[in-house]
C-alpha cells in the first residue's frame, strides 16, 4: 500500500468532517501560475521578497506595478487546476454535514474562479487595488491604463496584497486561525512553508491531523501524519474522493 492509499484508508476509518486546506502557490503550479522559490518562480533578477515590500514600492512603483502586471498577465491566462476544482467540491460536499475552510496564501484568486466560496485570502488578492492613502479598495482585472496607476484621490494605487512586514487582515487570520486548532483534517497543499505567520497555522492544527501534499519535502512533512510526495492535481482529488464517501 502506498501513502496516497493508507492515507485514504486512515480517511475513510476517521471520517473527518471539520477539515481545512491550507494551499501555496503550488496549487497553482499546474495551472501555470510560477511558484516563489523554485527555479521557474524568480522574476528577472529579483525576489519576491525584494519587490513585494513597501519599500520596494515606495523606491520604484514602476518596477513594482511592472512585476504585478506580468503575474497579472499570467494569471489571467490560468484556469483552475484539477486540485482548485477538487477543493470547490469538497466544500459542497461538506456544506451541511460539516465544515471546510480554504485558507490559502496565494493572491492568484483561482480557488474563488473554481468556485469555492469560503476562502480566507490570508495574503490579499492580485486583481484588488487600494489606493496608498488607504481611502479606495475596488477590483482592477485588467492592465491599468498608466504604470504606477493614480487613485481619483490622487494618491498611487497599489495591489491589495500583503507586502512582507505588512500585517494580515486581522479578522481572516483569525478565522483561518479558529478553523485550524479544531481541524481533523488539516491539508496543507503546495506550500514551502517558508512565510509566516501564515506558515504557523499548521502548528495550531492538532497533532495527528495534518497531510501534506507537495513533491518536494517540506517542514510539514516532519509532523505529517501523511507525505504525500505528488502534485497537487494528482493528490488532491483522491483525497477530497475519499472526504466525500467518507460522508455517506
Ligand atoms: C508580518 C503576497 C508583521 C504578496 C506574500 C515570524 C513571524 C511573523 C513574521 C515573520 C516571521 N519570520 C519572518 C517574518 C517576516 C516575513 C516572512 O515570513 N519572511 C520569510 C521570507 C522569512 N513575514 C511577513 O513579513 C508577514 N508580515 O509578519 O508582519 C507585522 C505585524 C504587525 C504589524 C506590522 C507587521 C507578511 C508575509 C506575506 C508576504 N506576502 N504574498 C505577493 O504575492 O506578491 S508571501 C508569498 O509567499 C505568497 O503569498 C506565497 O504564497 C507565500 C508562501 O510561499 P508558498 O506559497 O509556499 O510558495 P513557494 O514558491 O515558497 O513554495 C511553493 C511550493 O509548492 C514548493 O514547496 C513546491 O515544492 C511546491 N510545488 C511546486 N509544484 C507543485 C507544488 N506543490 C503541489 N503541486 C505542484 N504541482
Amino acid at each position: 500500500m502506498n501513502t496516497l492509499d493508507n492515507a485514504i484508508r486512515w480517511i475513510l476509518e476517521t471520517r473527518p468532517r471539520r477539515i481545512v486546506a491550507f494551499t501555496g502557490a503550488g496549487v497553482s503550479a499546474e495551472s501555470g501560475v510560477p511558484t516563489f522559490r523554485g527555479a521557474t518562480g524568480l522574476w528577472k533578477e529579483y525576489r519576491a521578497e525584494d519587490l513585494a515590500t513597501p519599500e520596494a514600492f515606495r523606491r520604484d512603483p514602476r518596477l513594482v506595478w511592472e512585476w504585478y502586471e506580468w503575474r497579472r498577465s499570467k494569471i489571467r491566462e490560468a484556469e483552475p487546476n484539477a486540485a482548485h476544482h477538487a477543493l470547490a467540491a469538497a466544500e459542497i460536499a461538506l456544506e451541511s454535514r460539516g465544515r471546510f475552510d480554504l485558507v490559502t496564501q496565494n493572491v492568484d484568486g483561482l480557488h474563488v474562479r473554481a468556485g469555492s466560496r469560503r476562502v480566507h485570502e490570508l495574503h490579499g488578492n492580485i486583481f484588488r487595488v487600494r489606493c496608498a492613502a488607504n481611502r479606495h479598495r475596488f477590483d482592477m482585472l485588467e492592465p491599468p491604463g498608466e504604470i504606477p496607476p493614480v487613485c481619483d484621490c490622487g494618491s498611487l494605487l497599489r495591489p491589495d496584497v500583503v507586502w512582507f512586514g505588512e500585517a494580515l487582515p486581522s479578522e481572516t487570520f483569525s478565522q483561518a486561525a479558529e478553523a485550524s486548532s479544531g481541524a481533523d483534517l488539516f491539508l496543507v497543499i503546495g506550500t514551502s512553508g517558508a512565510v509566516y505567520p501564515a506558515a504557523g497555522l499548521a502548528q495550531l492544527a492538532p497533532r495527528g491531523t495534518i497531510v501534506d501534499i507537495n513533491p518536494d519535502e517540506t517542514p510539514f512533512g516532519r509532523v505529517a501524519r501523511f507525505a504525500l510526495r505528488d502534485t497537487a492535481a494528482a493528490a488532491v482529488p483522491p483525497i477530497v474522493q475519499a472526504v466525500v464517501e467518507a460522508l455517506s
